[in-house]
């Protein structure tokens, strides 16, 4: 109810989108950060007439609603990121407007420009206190992400109350010293205040805008308005019945009047929206074939025609490297052999880019001064960076990955083509023996090496040992059932599992017969050649431990 009147007059008069087709490219993103007014965005979805049923609203917050508590992305009606983790989403917002000032410099050109939305974030009290809005906001100050406006739900209260006796931030101070563009004391309820505020946001280009709008609470709610109860509480019947006649809405529950509906549905305006920019990519596609093609291949998700070529050559290439490495600097001539056949490849480092290995040849640095690049220095703000790298990725929809590596040298694993293809598996048999195995031993990573030497000394003492590589538990388990019995058979109950970190996510693999040689404490400051053997990760302890099991 309190940021309702702002929510009407930008998505009334401002934002732009299809409600029939919630993925055009150029649409304006909207987040909702303040996720638990997850009402109101289901309210404008409805109203301005994606495929919400309002019959999906009235179960706000049952099972199987998609009317969930906070806004869920998955559901596919328009909601661009999920939020509810307070700061979240102003943080993936920021993502969104580095991607839109990124592929804006990428495929614009004069006349033309075919990247040209903005990111609108409604955002409360809890994401300006959580940490992650400074990270954040200062990355987009720094970067200048003109096309970033921020509506800050100015309303003194959060759950515990007011917020006074919790949070004195000068919000527009600090905003400023981020280099932001500040729009103080806006009136919530004003509706040409706040298109005011709008359009002076829209005229700032270099800068990222902060409108900060006061609001009340649960406003229109006679008694509950301006307090704590109206954040989570229901009002209840009677409150409910009195802010009707308090906001002058004589209509029965769920009833919208033919009129109001009509004024709200926005299937039109949108549908012209993204017709008149159809027709300025057609007249793109003319003037710049090439550029055109790789947009649509990119916004397609396809990957370019050459990339299966590309890749095998880079297995080929890297596979050939017999020296020990330190994973970190396999990643990077893997990241140097990618990128050349991946226009779209995007890297960076929060300040740790020669210990990260992640600048790879010929990367192209972003600099708030130029978006022409393919390379972010991110500062130290590795929360910040991950929360805007999910608003990045939402432009391609695809979920996040993490690789780790290490600093150490590795010996390298030969390895035959049909392991080389089931390592995409997640899980791999790397050594086998004769018959059924004694003990199947499970390492990942930097533990290989160890357990591979210790599995063919017990080999060769006559044992029957089986070591599994398992670079990704994730896809393993998302294999089918014989896959995964022809690596971990059920009948092989004594196994080991080798984890130099915590031995948690182990024992599923391992069972209750096995064990997980891990470390379940802090560890220690030293060279890995001292550490391994400190805390028992060398091939004699490991050959022990196979022969405990299997004695
Ligand atoms: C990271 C995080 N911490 C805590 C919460 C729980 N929580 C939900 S809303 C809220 C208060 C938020 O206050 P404000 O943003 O001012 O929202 P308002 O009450 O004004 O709507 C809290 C603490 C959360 N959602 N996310
Ligand atoms: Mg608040």
């Amino acid at each position: 109810m309190g940021m309702a009147d702002i929510a009407q007059v930008l998505w009334g008069d401002f934002l732009k989108h299809n409600p029939a087709h919630p993925e055009w490219v150029d649409r304006d993103r909207f987040v909702l950060s303040n996720g638990h007014a997850s009402m109101l965005l289901y309210s404008l979805l409805y109203l301005t007439g994606y495929p919400l049923g309002l019959d999906e609203i009235k179960s706000f917050r049952q099972l199987g609603s998609r009317c969930a508590g906070h806004p869920e992305y998955e559901l596919k009606v328009g909601i661009e990121t999920t939020t509810g983790p307070l700061g979240q989403g102003l943080a993936t917002a920021v993502g969104m407007a580095l991607a839109q000032k990124m592929l804006a410099a990428q495929f614009n050109k004069p006349g033309f420009n075919i990247v040209d939305h903005y990111t609108y974030v409604f955002a409360g009290d809890g994401c300006m206190m959580e940490g992650i809005s400074h990270e954040a906001c200062s990355m987009a100050g720094t970067f200048g992400l003109g096309k970033l406006i921020a509506f800050y739900d100015d309303n003194g209260i959060s759950i515990d109350g007011k917020v006074d006796g919790w949070f004195r931030d000068d919000t527009a101070k600090r905003f400023e010293g981020y280099h932001w563009h500040v729009i103080p004391n806006v009136d919530g309820y004003n509706p040409e205040t706040i298109a005011a505020a709008i359009r002076s946001a829209q005229a700032e280009t270099s800068r990222p805008s902060l409108i900060m709008c006061k609001t009340i609470i649960g406003y229109g709610a006679p008694t509950k308005q301006g307090t704590k109860s109206a954040h989570g509480e229901a009002l209840g019947a009677d409150e409910v019945a009195r802010a009707r006649k308090e906001l002058n809405w004589p209509y029965e529950p769920f009833v919208i009047p033919d009129e109001l509906a009509a004024q709200w549905d926005h299937r039109k305006q949108g549908q012209a929206a993204e017709q008149a920019w159809k027709e300025l990519f057609a007249r793109y596609q003319k003037e710049f074939p090439d550029l055109a093609r790789e947009f649509e291949r990119r916004t397609a998700r396809e990957l370019p025609k050459t990339w299966g070529e590309h890749k095998a050559q880079v297995v080929e290439a890297l596979g050939a490297q017999s020296k020990p490495q330190a994973t970190r600097q396999s990643s990077q001539a893997v990241l140097d052999f990618l990128a050349p056949g991946l226009p779209e490849f995007f890297g960076g480092s929060a300040d740790l880019t020669p210990s990260n290995n992640t600048q790879f040849k010929n990367a192209v640095t972003i600099t708030p001064e130029s978006f022409a690049g393919n390379y972010m220095h991110y500062g130290v703000r590795e929360f910040g960076m991950t929360a805007a790298l999910s608003g990045v990725a939402a432009i391609e929809h695809k979920g996040p990955s993490l690789l780790v590596f290490t600093r150490q040298a590795l010996p390298q694993q030969q390895r035959t083509p049909q392991q080389k293809s089931d390592a995409a598996r997640g899980g791999y048999v790397l050594i086998d023996c004769e018959g059924t195995a004694q003990c199947v031993v499970i390492a990942t990573g930097s533990e290989v090496g160890i357990c591979a030497e210790a599995v063919k000394a017990a080999n060769a003492a006559g044992l029957r040992i089986r070591l599994v590589s398992m670079p990704c538990t994730e896809v393993f388990d998302a294999q089918d059932e014989a896959y995964r019995e022809s690596v971990l058979p059920k009948v092989v109950k004594a196994r080991l599992a080798v984890e130099a970190g915590a031995t948690l996510g182990w024992w599923k693999y391992v069972g209750t017969d096995g064990r997980v040689l891990g470390i379940d404490r802090f560890g220690a400051s030293g060279k890995a050649a001292d550490l391994f053997p400190h805390f028992g990760f060398t091939a004699d302890n490991v050959g022990r431990q196979i022969r405990e099991l299997t004695g």
